[in-house]
Protein backbone atom coordinates (compact mmCIF):
# COMPACT_ATOMS: atom_id res chain seq x y z
CA UNK A 1 0.00 0.00 0.00
CA UNK A 2 1.53 3.46 -0.76
CA UNK A 3 2.11 6.26 1.69
CA UNK A 4 -0.91 8.16 2.64
CA UNK A 5 -1.00 11.78 1.64
CA UNK A 6 -2.31 14.19 4.65
CA UNK A 7 -4.58 16.82 3.81
CA UNK A 8 -6.55 19.03 6.54
CA UNK A 9 -8.73 21.55 6.70
CA UNK A 10 -10.22 24.02 9.79
CA UNK A 11 -13.67 24.04 11.56
CA UNK A 12 -15.50 27.33 11.14
CA UNK A 13 -14.07 30.51 13.35
CA UNK A 14 -14.76 34.11 12.86
CA UNK A 15 -18.88 33.92 13.74
CA UNK A 16 -19.16 31.44 10.38
CA UNK A 17 -21.13 28.28 10.69
CA UNK A 18 -18.88 26.60 8.27
CA UNK A 19 -15.47 26.85 7.04
CA UNK A 20 -14.84 26.30 3.06
CA UNK A 21 -11.61 24.59 3.70
CA UNK A 22 -13.27 21.78 5.24
CA UNK A 23 -16.16 21.99 2.95
CA UNK A 24 -13.84 21.59 0.11
CA UNK A 25 -11.60 18.60 1.77
CA UNK A 26 -14.56 16.26 2.60
CA UNK A 27 -15.52 16.13 -0.96
CA UNK A 28 -11.90 14.67 -1.93
CA UNK A 29 -12.20 11.30 -2.73
CA UNK A 30 -10.20 8.37 -0.87
CA UNK A 31 -7.31 8.25 -3.10
CA UNK A 32 -5.28 9.91 -5.63
CA UNK A 33 -2.68 8.28 -7.58
CA UNK A 34 -2.82 5.19 -5.47
CA UNK A 35 -2.02 6.77 -2.39
CA UNK A 36 -4.95 6.74 0.41
CA UNK A 37 -5.93 10.43 1.87
CA UNK A 38 -5.88 10.74 5.26
CA UNK A 39 -8.13 13.71 5.92
CA UNK A 40 -7.77 15.77 9.39
CA UNK A 41 -10.31 18.92 10.42
CA UNK A 42 -7.99 20.44 12.81
CA UNK A 43 -9.08 23.36 15.62
CA UNK A 44 -8.49 27.17 14.96
CA UNK A 45 -6.43 27.10 17.86
CA UNK A 46 -2.73 27.95 18.10
CA UNK A 47 -0.75 25.29 19.19
CA UNK A 48 -2.96 22.82 19.06
CA UNK A 49 -3.83 22.70 15.31
CA UNK A 50 0.15 22.50 14.62
CA UNK A 51 0.32 19.92 17.29
CA UNK A 52 -1.96 17.26 15.80
CA UNK A 53 -0.61 17.68 12.37
CA UNK A 54 3.07 17.48 13.39
CA UNK A 55 1.82 14.51 15.23
CA UNK A 56 0.25 12.73 12.04
CA UNK A 57 3.26 13.68 9.93
CA UNK A 58 5.31 11.28 12.56
CA UNK A 59 3.19 9.03 12.76
CA UNK A 60 2.29 8.40 9.19
CA UNK A 61 5.29 9.49 7.13
CA UNK A 62 3.09 10.51 4.25
CA UNK A 63 4.15 10.77 0.61
CA UNK A 64 2.79 14.51 0.55
CA UNK A 65 0.58 17.32 2.79
CA UNK A 66 -1.71 19.66 1.56
CA UNK A 67 -3.33 21.98 4.78
CA UNK A 68 -6.04 23.90 3.48
CA UNK A 69 -7.67 27.55 5.19
CA UNK A 70 -10.28 29.61 4.15
CA UNK A 71 -9.24 33.14 3.39
CA UNK A 72 -12.65 35.50 3.63
CA UNK A 73 -12.12 38.45 0.54
CA UNK A 74 -10.08 35.70 -2.28
CA UNK A 75 -11.53 35.10 -5.58
CA UNK A 76 -9.62 32.53 -6.17
CA UNK A 77 -7.68 29.55 -4.47
CA UNK A 78 -4.50 30.25 -3.46
CA UNK A 79 -1.41 27.58 -3.35
CA UNK A 80 0.92 29.80 -0.36
CA UNK A 81 4.52 30.41 -1.25
CA UNK A 82 5.71 31.30 2.46
CA UNK A 83 5.38 30.30 6.05
CA UNK A 84 7.05 32.95 8.39
CA UNK A 85 7.87 31.92 12.30
CA UNK A 86 5.37 34.64 13.56
CA UNK A 87 1.84 34.69 15.14
CA UNK A 88 -0.25 37.80 15.38
CA UNK A 89 -3.74 37.77 15.38
CA UNK A 90 -6.21 40.09 14.77
CA UNK A 91 -9.19 37.80 16.50
CA UNK A 92 -9.06 35.57 19.03
CA UNK A 93 -8.74 32.13 17.88
CA UNK A 94 -11.02 29.18 18.69
CA UNK A 95 -9.83 29.22 22.31
CA UNK A 96 -9.48 32.77 23.14
CA UNK A 97 -5.69 32.98 22.09
CA UNK A 98 -4.79 35.92 20.66
CA UNK A 99 -0.73 36.01 20.42
CA UNK A 100 1.22 39.89 18.90
CA UNK A 101 4.33 38.39 17.36
CA UNK A 102 5.55 35.48 19.18
CA UNK A 103 7.36 32.92 17.02
CA UNK A 104 6.00 29.39 16.20
CA UNK A 105 8.17 27.51 17.24
CA UNK A 106 11.18 29.23 19.63
CA UNK A 107 14.53 29.23 18.07
CA UNK A 108 13.31 28.04 14.22
CA UNK A 109 14.04 29.43 10.94
CA UNK A 110 12.40 32.81 10.22
CA UNK A 111 10.58 31.22 7.56
CA UNK A 112 10.11 28.32 5.01
CA UNK A 113 9.32 28.29 1.40
CA UNK A 114 6.51 25.71 -0.02
CA UNK A 115 7.78 22.73 -1.46
CA UNK A 116 4.77 22.38 -3.51
CA UNK A 117 5.12 22.46 -7.22
CA UNK A 118 3.47 26.01 -7.11
CA UNK A 119 3.22 26.64 -10.88
CA UNK A 120 2.96 23.60 -11.92
CA UNK A 121 -0.33 23.59 -9.69
CA UNK A 122 -1.61 26.70 -10.69
CA UNK A 123 -1.06 25.51 -14.48
CA UNK A 124 -3.25 22.07 -13.82
CA UNK A 125 -5.86 24.32 -12.25
CA UNK A 126 -6.48 26.51 -14.93
CA UNK A 127 -6.45 23.77 -16.92
CA UNK A 128 -8.89 22.06 -14.80
CA UNK A 129 -11.19 25.22 -15.24
CA UNK A 130 -10.66 26.53 -11.11
CA UNK A 131 -9.74 30.06 -10.97
CA UNK A 132 -5.94 30.29 -8.97
CA UNK A 133 -3.16 32.05 -8.55
CA UNK A 134 0.25 31.58 -6.22
CA UNK A 135 -0.04 33.72 -3.04
CA UNK A 136 2.93 35.55 -1.14
CA UNK A 137 1.19 35.47 2.25
CA UNK A 138 -0.62 33.21 4.19
CA UNK A 139 -1.31 35.91 6.85
CA UNK A 140 0.15 35.27 10.39
CA UNK A 141 -3.08 34.13 11.72
CA UNK A 142 -3.73 30.10 12.51
CA UNK A 143 -3.06 28.88 8.79
CA UNK A 144 0.54 30.44 8.63
CA UNK A 145 1.56 28.69 12.14
CA UNK A 146 -0.46 24.78 10.49
CA UNK A 147 1.83 25.72 7.45
CA UNK A 148 4.88 26.70 9.32
CA UNK A 149 4.48 23.81 11.46
CA UNK A 150 4.38 21.45 8.96
CA UNK A 151 6.99 22.38 6.87
CA UNK A 152 9.57 22.08 10.45
CA UNK A 153 7.86 18.62 11.00
CA UNK A 154 8.82 17.45 7.49
CA UNK A 155 12.08 18.80 7.89
CA UNK A 156 12.72 17.49 11.08
CA UNK A 157 11.50 13.96 9.66
CA UNK A 158 13.82 14.08 7.18
CA UNK A 159 11.11 13.64 4.88
CA UNK A 160 11.98 15.24 1.18
CA UNK A 161 8.09 15.46 0.42
CA UNK A 162 5.87 17.85 -1.38
CA UNK A 163 3.87 19.77 1.69
CA UNK A 164 2.65 23.09 1.77
CA UNK A 165 -0.86 25.03 2.13
CA UNK A 166 -3.62 26.26 0.09
CA UNK A 167 -6.33 29.16 0.89
CA UNK A 168 -9.81 28.65 -0.67
CA UNK A 169 -12.19 31.17 -0.76
CA UNK A 170 -16.18 31.56 0.80
CA UNK A 171 -18.48 29.10 0.08
CA UNK A 172 -21.54 30.75 -1.89
CA UNK A 173 -23.44 29.95 1.21
CA UNK A 174 -21.29 32.29 3.47
CA UNK A 175 -21.52 35.16 0.98
CA UNK A 176 -25.57 35.13 1.14
CA UNK A 177 -26.15 37.85 3.65
CA UNK A 178 -22.99 39.85 2.08
CA UNK A 179 -23.18 38.87 -1.77
CA UNK A 180 -20.63 41.64 -2.24
CA UNK A 181 -18.22 39.46 -0.86
CA UNK A 182 -16.41 36.96 -3.54
CA UNK A 183 -16.68 33.31 -3.33
CA UNK A 184 -16.11 30.07 -5.05
CA UNK A 185 -18.20 26.25 -5.10
CA UNK A 186 -16.78 24.05 -2.92
CA UNK A 187 -16.64 21.55 -5.81
CA UNK A 188 -14.32 24.15 -7.49
CA UNK A 189 -12.16 24.25 -4.55
CA UNK A 190 -11.91 20.64 -4.23
CA UNK A 191 -11.15 20.28 -7.57
CA UNK A 192 -8.28 22.53 -6.90
CA UNK A 193 -7.42 21.05 -4.52
CA UNK A 194 -7.09 17.55 -6.37
CA UNK A 195 -5.09 19.11 -9.07
CA UNK A 196 -2.73 20.09 -6.20
CA UNK A 197 -2.22 16.73 -5.24
CA UNK A 198 -2.03 15.14 -8.83
CA UNK A 199 0.65 17.68 -9.54
CA UNK A 200 2.62 17.43 -6.61
CA UNK A 201 2.65 13.43 -6.94
CA UNK A 202 3.76 13.03 -10.20
N1 LIG B 1 -8.41 30.48 8.00
C1 LIG B 1 -7.64 31.16 9.02
C2 LIG B 1 -7.50 30.16 10.13
C3 LIG B 1 -8.46 29.07 9.85
C4 LIG B 1 -8.91 29.30 8.47
O1 LIG B 1 -9.65 28.54 7.81
C5 LIG B 1 -6.34 31.74 8.49
O2 LIG B 1 -6.28 32.10 7.29
O3 LIG B 1 -5.39 31.88 9.24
Amino acid sequence: MARPVIVTGFEPFGGEKSNASWEAVRLLPDEVEGHPIHKIKLPVVFGASGDIVEAAIRELEPAAVLSVGEAGGRTCVTPERVAVNRMVARIPDNDGAQPQGDPVVEGGPDAYLSTLPLDDAVSAMSAAGVPSKVSDTAGLYVCNQVMYRVLHAVRSCGLKIPAGFAHVPYTPIQTVSNPERASLSSELSSAGLYSILITSLA
